[in-house]
């Protein structure tokens, strides 16, 4: 059997957590087209016949801004590439290499693993980098072509994982796909609600916690979480006029949630003022 750690690492916005679904087959990463929508190491488990990989999805590097928020997501970078056995490197072929994707590469030479080149959204039909990052090879152990979007040639890296993988057992149970606590995944689903839906810096002054979840005696799974944003004026804008915003965010976080539990949802939000919530994030 093989076994063994694979993280995915690479600039915000390239597909990891995509890329992450795409492999486990289920939704256990949030994905949005605004940068900056991971913040936790999410464990992604793929159990075979061959063994079983662990892959870990991390915040997408962003060097332009300094704030708490993104130095927090820096160390959490850093601190998954300890003690694992694979690193993916994902890219994006329609953005140009910057000083991201050299951070990109700094780190993972530091690493002490094998080396995989994901270039990932190879359905776009414009892709003018595709050949700068295929220039790249001499650098990995592996490259892989793939659209996670698409699930094309997604299985193609999941066997060419299992030959750069250690000797093993599993780590976890065939049956688990994720490392994520119930309630950091319901939590994690609000938050992609508010990532989809406002806009500029609203998103990313916003934390989500689930602080009950309890199955009623009628069989309503009852669930209740608040937002936590750092200033009046975003707390207005979530809410909405006449609670409007709030209203379609509970809604739309209440139907995904019944179609996954196959169970009645009741979703009671609350948002909530707390300038310091980034200093309660764990990493
Ligand atoms: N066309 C295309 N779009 C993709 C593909 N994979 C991801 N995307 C899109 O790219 C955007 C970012 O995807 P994410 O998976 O959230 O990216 P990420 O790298 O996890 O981003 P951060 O968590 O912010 O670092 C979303 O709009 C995705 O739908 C792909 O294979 N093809
Ligand atoms: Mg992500």
């Amino acid at each position: 059997m093989k076994s063994g750690f694979a993280v995915l690492i690479g600039r915000s916005n390239v597909g990891k957590s995509t890329l992450l679904n795409a492999l486990v087959g289920s939704k256990v990463a949030i994905t949005s087209p605004k940068p900056q929508t991971t913040r936790l190491p999410i464990q992604g488990i793929v159990t075979r016949d061959e063994g079983q990989i662990v892959f870990v999805d991390t915040p997408g590097l962003l060097k332009k801004k300094k704030d708490p928020l993104t130095r927090r997501l820096h160390q959490s970078i850093a601190q998954s590439l300890k003690d694992i056995d694979v690193v993916g490197h994902v890219v994006d072929p329609t953005r140009e290499i910057g000083e991201e994707e050299r951070e990109v590469l700094r780190l993972i030479k530091q690493a002490d693993a094998k080396r995989v080149l994901i270039i990932n959204k190879m359905d776009e039909r414009d892709k003018p980098y595709l050949d700068f990052y295929r220039d790249l090879a001499g650098e990995y152990d592996a490259v892989v072509e793939l659209s996670a979007l698409r699930g094309t040639h997604v299985e193609t890296f999941i066997v060419s994982l299992f030959e750069l993988l250690p000797e093993g057992e599993p780590l976890y149970p065939a049956f688990q796909l994720t490392n994520l606590p119930n309630k950091i995944w319901m939590a994690e689903l609000i938050r992609e609600k508010l990532f989809l839906r406002l806009r500029q810096e609203v998103p990313y002054s916003t934390h989500v916690e689930v602080t009950e979840m309890d199955k009623r005696e009628n069989g309503l799974l009852y669930i209740a979480a608040t937002i936590f944003t750092t200033d009046e004026r975003y707390k207005r804008m979530i809410i909405g006029k006449n609670g409007q915003g709030i209203k379609e965010i509970g809604q739309s976080t209440r139907r995904e949630l019944e179609g996954v539990m196959e169970n009645r949802v009741f979703l009671d939000l609350t948002v909530e003022v707390d300038p310091h919530w980034v200093e309660r994030l764990h990493e």
